[in-house]
């Protein structure tokens, strides 16, 4: 297993190749992670995401991931990755899951060794923070993500603590 790390934390303000952003379909910004990464990034990165490529106004379909520049954060790439509105994408689980496992191929292929993640589709999309932590740990601890030092920004204890749960459960499984 790769290097997991959990901290609780703002991830405008981490020092990684990649920080994922739990975005929208449009990737335009708007509120929760977004929002706060856009602020922090400074509107280079609006003006990155307006470069790629669109079908009716989606430019990343959920469950998907695209790469931008960083703009002002500590960062070489932001990946763009949309996860399921929980109970309205279907499935849910496999979309969530290939969110993480999109952004992590996108990062190895950029060669990227480090990378941030927000707890994505945990605010406004409303997964079930159990449920999400266990996906997230499932994905990020398979051994072709080995190369990666993975690290989750969880905004409160409470999520980090779920989220160190998710991961000792799987050291044990
Ligand atoms: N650092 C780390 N985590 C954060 C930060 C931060 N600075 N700010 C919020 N969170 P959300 P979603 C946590 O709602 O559910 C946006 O409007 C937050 O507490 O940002 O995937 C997009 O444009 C929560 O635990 O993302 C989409 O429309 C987690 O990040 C939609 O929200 C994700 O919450 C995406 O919804």
């Amino acid at each position: 297993m790769g290097k997991i790390k959990i901290v609780q934390g703002d991830i405008t303000t981490v020092e990684v190749d990649a920080i994922v952003n739990a975005a929208n379909s449009r990737m335009l910004g708007g509120g929760g992670v977004d929002g706060a990464i856009h602020r922090a990034a400074g509107p280079e990165l609006l003006a990155a995401c307006k470069k790629v490529p669109a079908e009716k106004g989606v430019r990343c379909p959920t469950g998907e991931a695209r790469i931008t520049e960083a703009g002002n954060l500590n960062a070489k790439y932001v990946i763009h990755t949309v996860g399921p509105r929980y109970g309205v994408d279907e499935p849910a689980e496999r979309l969530l899951e290939t969110a993480y496992q999109n952004s992590l191929n996108l990062a190895l292929a950029h060669g990227c060794q480090s990378i941030a993640f927000p707890a994505i589709s945990c605010g406004v999309y409303g997964y079930p923070l159990k449920e999400a932590a266990h996906i997230a740990i499932s994905v990020c601890t398979r051994p072709e993500y080995d190369p990666l030092t993975i690290c989750f920004y969880l905004f409160s204890e409470d999520m980090a603590a779920i989220w160190t749960t998710a991961l000792k459960n799987h050291c044990h499984e």
